[in-house]
């Protein structure tokens, strides 16, 4: 099994780049925004909780992530290996995944750091605003994603190079451009079981 999470500040391209890696080494993608929006979309009482956290630009409480998450991996386990995009966000939610994954002896192989700009963010999501329809991709929440990535989801980097499975990507570049980064990291990985620290 290949499992690898991909992490980074919002609009930073962990969608946009799981899909290329989904694609490319057939790994079942389980992202948490996506199923957030899927129970938005149902109008469900559940769904109208999470839309009253991510309308503000909020994360979602952590139990209702995870057990979201839970439930959606459970299904997976036995596939070729798992991406898990926009999971953890806090540190709770990654030692829930840690021991997730360790009581099925299923490791997490590669944590990929997505850096990019400030600047390059706001644009970028502004940019997806015109079709997206998002309802958290206004200027005054996108600001408010970017504090909440820093207050409580930048920590994680400290807590996955602990674990020495951090590889830095720089994705500041095209879209193509970044995804050869990433796959010199996982094509690394899979031939020696070596982390490159940084790919620039
Ligand atoms: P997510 O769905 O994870 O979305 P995201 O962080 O906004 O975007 P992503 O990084 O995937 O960017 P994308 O590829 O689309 O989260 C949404 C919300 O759900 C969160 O704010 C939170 O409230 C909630 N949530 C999700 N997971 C949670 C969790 N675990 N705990 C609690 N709450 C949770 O790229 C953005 C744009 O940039 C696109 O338009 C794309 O085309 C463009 N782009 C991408 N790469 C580019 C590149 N290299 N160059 C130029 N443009 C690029």
């Amino acid at each position: 099994m290949l499992n690898i999470i991909i992490f980074g500040p919002p609009g930073s391209g962990k969608g946009t780049q799981s899909a290329r890696i989904v694609k490319k080494y057939h790994l079942v993608h389980l992202s948490t925004g996506d199923l957030l929006r899927e129970e938005m979309a149902k109008d469900s009482p559940l769904g109208r909780e999470v839309r009253s956290f991510i309308d503000k630009g909020m994360l979602v409480p952590d139990e209702i992530v995870l057990r979201e998450l839970y439930e959606k991996a459970s299904e997976h386990l036995s596939s070729p290996g798992l991406i898990f995009d926009g999971f953890p966000r806090t540190i709770v939610q990654a030692k829930m995944l840690d021991q997730m994954l360790e009581s099925r002896e299923i490791p997490v192989d590669l944590v990929l750091s997505v850096n990019v700009d400030q600047e390059e963010l706001f644009k970028r999501m502004m940019g997806r605003a015109e079709d997206s329809g998002r309802s958290d991709d206004t200027a005054e929440i996108i600001r408010h994603r970017i504090d909440v990535y820093k207050e409580q989801t930048f920590p994680l980097i400290d807590f996955y190079k602990k674990q020495g499975k951090i590889v830095s990507i720089n994705g500041m570049s095209p879209v193509d451009q970044v995804f050869g980064k990433i796959t010199k990291a996982i094509d690394t990985y899979l031939e020696t079981r070596e982390i490159i620290p940084e790919v620039q």
